[in-house]
């Protein structure tokens, strides 16, 4: 099976890819990735089976020619980054909206068999104190720029499947973690900041829910719907892994040898999403998936060691991204 991976080499595709060498001995690979900022070719494991392709998926003929080679497409390639989305949404209405139509109008051409990568936050947020969560049917409601592009994807893919017959599944996923992850997200910034001896910030009171899930079980997900998953569906990802961002920080400071308190507050993201929290009913009856990383504290201690062992890899992102965020006053 020849497989086309947009974006496989950011955080998720990357994993992406390493988990299909790991258990699919007759895939091969071709990743379509621009190598943004937050694209990094050394994430990608040297094989033979990979090959990676450096364009852009709004680039129409590049698209054509690749998934005509493929025999299915699994599309994680987007601007992924809420903060950037409020700084200049641009890029995110040219790959997220633009890019995702050049695919799926080749898959129609080609007849090829498509998975669109998306996210919680196409439904918008949740109260903290509401007892429901995403599920299939919850109306979409998106809030950034990030997740309203991420939203009209979703949209597009959708249209696609009912007007032109196009195959197709799409899951939204939940916030991930784990290795290879840039130094922008919550996560791996508050790492990367404890190893130079800077406090970890925390937008606002740091009450915001996120439902953490480890990117292998999100990928473990994708692939079991690539396989069993109906076309026209949408599958929801998550691993019923609800944590406020100031439970994260004090865990990630404690992990690290530091006082759960030694972190600073900087002012909130406007337009702050509060709770996300998604309702895996339908993957886990209907295809079997059930998340391996159950522990979210020892998940957490693992990411926490792999950027200890992994600073060539991070950091010539840091600087850049620090100064980013010194210019947002975050
Ligand atoms: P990422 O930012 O780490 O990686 C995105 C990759 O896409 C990068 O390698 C980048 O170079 C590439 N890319 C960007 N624009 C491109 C273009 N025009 N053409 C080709 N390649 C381009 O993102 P991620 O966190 O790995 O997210 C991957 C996908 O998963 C996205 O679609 C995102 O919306 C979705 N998702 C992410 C999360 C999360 O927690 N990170 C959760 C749910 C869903
Ligand atoms: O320094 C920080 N301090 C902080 O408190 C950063 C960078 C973030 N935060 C907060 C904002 C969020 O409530 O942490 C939470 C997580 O922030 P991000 O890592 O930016 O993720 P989020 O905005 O929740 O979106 C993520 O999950 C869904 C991914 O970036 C998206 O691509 C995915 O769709």
């Amino acid at each position: 099976m020849k497989l086309l991976v947009t974006g496989g080499a950011g955080f998720i595709g990357a994993n992406f890819v390493r988990l299909t060498l790991d258990t699919r001995p007759d895939v091969t690979v071709t990743v379509l990735d621009l190598l943004t900022y937050a694209g990094n070719s050394a994430s990608l494991p040297d094989d033979p089976r990979v090959t990676l392709v450096k364009g852009d998926i709004a680039d129409p003929e590049m698209v054509d020619t690749l998934v005509a080679e493929a025999d299915a497409v699994v599309h994680f390639a987007a601007e992924s980054h809420n903060d950037n989305s409020l700084d200049d949404p641009w890029p995110f209405v040219h790959t997220n909206l633009l890019g995702t139509y050049y695919l799926i109008e080749a898959a129609r051409r080609r007849q090829t068999r498509f998975h669109h990568v998306s996210t919680d936050e196409v439904y918008g947020d949740l109260e903290l104190d509401d007892p429901a969560k995403f599920t299939p049917e919850t109306p979409y409601n998106p809030s950034s720029p990030y997740s309203s592009t991420k939203a009209g994807s979703d949209l597009l893919v959708r249209a696609w499947v009912r007007s032109f017959g196009l195959e197709a599944t799409i899951s939204n996923c939940s916030n991930n973690y784990g290795p290879a992850q840039h130094v922008e997200k919550f996560i791996p910034r508050q790492i990367t900041n404890l190893i130079d001896g800077v406090k970890p910030k925390l937008y606002g009171a740091g009450l915001n829910v996120r439902d953490w899930i480890h990117v292998d079980d999100h990928n473990r997900a994708v692939w079991a719907i690539l396989e069993g998953g109906r076309s026209g569906e949408t599958y929801l990802i998550g691993a019923d892994g609800e944590v406020d961002n100031k439970t994260v920080v004090e865990t990630i400071l404690e992990l690290m040898g530091h006082e759960p308190t030694d972190y600073e507050h900087v002012a909130d993201r406007p337009g702050h999403d509060l709770r996300y929290a998604i309702d895996a009913t339908k993957l886990r009856e209907e295809l079997g998936w059930e998340p391996m990383y159950g522990d979210f504290r020892s998940g957490l201690a693992a990411t926490v060691d792999w950027y200890h062992e992994n600073e060539a890899w991070w950091r010539a992102q840091k600087l850049e991204t620090e100064l980013k965020y010194q210019r947002l006053g975050r």
